[in-house]
């Protein structure tokens, strides 16, 4: 042995101990296996009944299962569809390629600092496979480009596949359903119409129809079926067989869909076991995110929205378990011991390109710099513990969809890093720290009991953001979440974001100058269109100035202040504020107001029921504010006469907000 060879040992070893649950070399394993990946829109980890749904049975998902090992902690990478299926598609976090949120139009994409599709630059799976002689294909929604108003992303062949189908999101050959979507007036590719209860099929017969062709070499098949996203609309009639198991409406369809798209997981299969290729086909099958949760789903009592999370909290767009927890099976007879569940193993959608590499004997370059790293032994059957923590980022600074039920949604920041789960926003709040092997329901906030662990798993969570490029205050201190607040606005009680208000005995918000609530645009009512709108509320302030409420801003808005102890109402109409006041300071103690904006635009404004000032706007909203409805300060563009932030001392209570619908 020469001195050369010791630096190769070192090497070696270092590779071993940087990947654990690494592949073995194992002679008896094919080479160069065919791998099909499912990746399903918006499925709960419980939706499969071999991952707990209690009302419907998924017997082809079940049976991967059965053949195949269960993965119960496999998170995806972002709790909405286009960056998770950038992480699945890279190997790498999605906000290193500016996709952490879904892509909209060019507008929208903009206002959230996004790029408008995955760089063609970007390393892929597809691309690696293919330039090592798999035959490549991506089938069903692809939502990494293309679509609405972008018809310049370039088309999945940019990405490494020979052949692909995608759905109105993406470009290149596509199945749409309605005429008028704009995607029929992008070109880049063929259009198929049909129903949408035809897609999946459809997918399903491309996809079929490629690996008979590919059946001999090797081939990487993307099934993405993208039906279970709602809305659900199942074959006419479909619903009907759901009715008598229950009676929720929403339930019925998306059941009706489930069991639709598992038959056709089930003809995929059984098509691979009659071409003789379960014992060289690897397939992969998890979901991009956490099923529904739109506000209308809420709006009726008694009623939830459909799909299901098991043990855990949260649903899409959220960074709580069910958010991003997902099912997830591996099959491959005789090479993955069928029927195991992993319960210890942490495996990620950033994994699976290295993982996917390693299993087809492909190299990934070092100057790739995946994030994910290669699970391939785990898959194979072997637990690991998972040295790398794992990050998500999902929501603050820019204005994002949200859970529709306010307890879902969740701070934008979120580490695991071994049994721990840490979730923060930016500024060091709502922090929340779990011990998932004790409580998979993060129900039990231990941020007091664990400041080192805190502090440590805070820092990691900097330095990560710092690498992205995401705005994180890593001086902050992280807190605990300020109590929960909830204001009537056109009679339903709204969760507002609460910037450290304190709540009295009585159920009074207190204001101290530091502290505002704050409704995010996405959530506001839409008050434009030439609606009234009536804002009430008892306050008791403690200072001559500061904001009780404020929507919108110079442009467009309207706001209730105090300024040099009046109490004032302004609004803004394409630019022109209308104030009025009363015409002597309030003074200290409870004070009861109402004010109301008129379709013709009519001000009043009342204290304690009696009319104290009127005036006239040029009329009423026409353009919707263009911020949020805060409470306690104005943060953005001020509406009235004051600048920002103009907080308020003292405290408001029973604050109330309607307009004509
Ligand atoms: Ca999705
Ligand atoms: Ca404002």
């Amino acid at each position: 042995m020469t001195w050369i060879s010791q630096p190769r040992t070192v090497l070696l070893a270092t590779i071993v101990l940087a990947t654990p649950g690494a592949l073995q070399a194992d002679e008896s394993r094919p080479a160069r296996p065919n791998i099909v990946f499912l990746f399903i829109d918006d499925m709960g980890y419980a939706d499969p009944s071999c991952f707990g749904n209690p009302l419907v049975k998924t017997p082809n998902i079940d049976r991967l299962a059965a053949e195949g090992i269960k993965l119960t902690n496999f998170y995806v990478n972002s709790p909405i569809c286009s960056p998770s299926r950038v992480a699945v598609t890279t190997g790498q976090y999605p906000g290193r390629w500016k996709i952490h949120s879904y892509l909209n139009t060019r507008a929208g994409n903009k206002s959230r600092g996004m790029r408008d599709y995955l760089d063609r630059a970007a390393p892929t799976t597809a691309k690696k496979l293919k330039a090592a002689g798999y035959a490549t294909a991506h089938f069903g929604k692809w939502h990494m480009g293309g679509g609405r108003d972008v018809d310049d992303a370039p088309l999945p062949a940019a990405y490494g596949f020979d052949e692909s189908l995608v759905a109105f999101e993406g470009l290149g050959d596509r199945l749409l359903t309605n005429p008028k979507n704009s995607s029929v007036k992008l070109g880049h590719g063929k259009i198929e119409f049909c129903q949408p209860w035809e897609k999946t099929q459809k997918y399903t017969d491309r996809a079929i129809d490629f690996i008979r062709r590919h059946k001999d070499r090797p081939f990487y098949v993307r099934l993405f079926p993208n039906d279970v996203h709602d809305p659900h609309v199942p074959w006419p009639g479909a619903e009907e067989k759901w009715k008598s198991v229950t009676d929720n409406p929403w339930e019925q369809t998306f059941f009706a869909v489930l069991e639709e798209m598992d038959k056709q997981i089930g003809r995929l299969v059984n098509e691979i076991d009659a071409l003789g290729l379960a014992e060289n086909t690897l397939i992969v099958f998890t979901s991009d995110n956490g099923p529904t949760d739109w506000p209308k789903y809420y709006r009726e009592e008694g009623i939830t929205p459909p799909g299901f999370t098991g043990p855990f909290f949260g649903r899409k767009w959220s960074l709580f378990e069910g958010g991003i927890r997902m099912p997830f099976i591996a099959r491959w007879k005789a090479t993955i011991p069928a029927g195991v569940t992993d319960e210890q193993s942490v495996m990620s959608g950033i994994d699976l390109s290295p993982t996917f590499c390693c299993l087809a004997g492909v190299e990934v370059p070092k100057a790739e710099n995946l994030d994910g790293i290669d699970c391939s032994g785990v898959l194979l059957g072997t637990p690991s513990a998972r040295a790398k923590p794992l990050f998500w980022q999902y929501g603050a600074p820019h204005a994002i969809l949200k859970a529709g039920k306010v307890e879902y949604q969740s701070p934008s920041f979120a580490v695991r890093d071994g049994v721990w789960k840490f979730l923060v926003n930016p500024d060091g709040s709502e922090a929340r720290l779990f011990n998932l092997s004790d409580d998979p329901g993060e129900q039990n906030n231990l941020l007091d009991q664990e400041p080192k662990r805190v502090a440590d798993l805070f820092g990691e969570i900097g330095t990560w953001a710092e690498g992205i490029g995401f705005e994180f205050d890593q001086d902050a201190k992280p807190v605990k979440p300020a109590p929960t607040v909830a204001a009537l606005v056109n009679n339903q009680l709204l969760r507002f974001n609460n910037r450290g208000v304190e709540v009295g005995e009585e159920g009074e918000w207190l204001f101290d100058g530091q502290a505002w609530l704050d409704l995010p645009r996405h959530m506001a009512p839409k008050v434009s269109g030439g609606k009234w709108i009536r804002i009430g509320a008892t306050i008791a302030p403690t200072a001559a100035n500061g904001v009780i409420l404020a929507h919108g801003g110079d442009k467009s808005g309207y706001c209730i202040y105090l300024k040099d102890g009046k109490l004032a109402f302004a609004t803004c109409v394409a630019w022109q504020r209308t104030v009025i006041a009363t015409n002597e300071p309030l003074g200290e103690g409870l004070h009861q107001f109402e004010a109301f904006w008129q379709t013709d635009g009519g001000m009043q404004l009342k204290v304690g029921n009696r009319l104290v000032a009127k005036g006239r706007a040029p009329g009423a909203l026409q353009a919707e504010p263009g911020d949020s409805i805060q409470i306690g300060a104005d943060l953005i563009k001020p509406v009235g006469d004051y600048e920002n932030d103009n907080p308020f001392h003292g405290s408001i209570s029973d604050l109330f907000l309607k307009h004509a619908r």
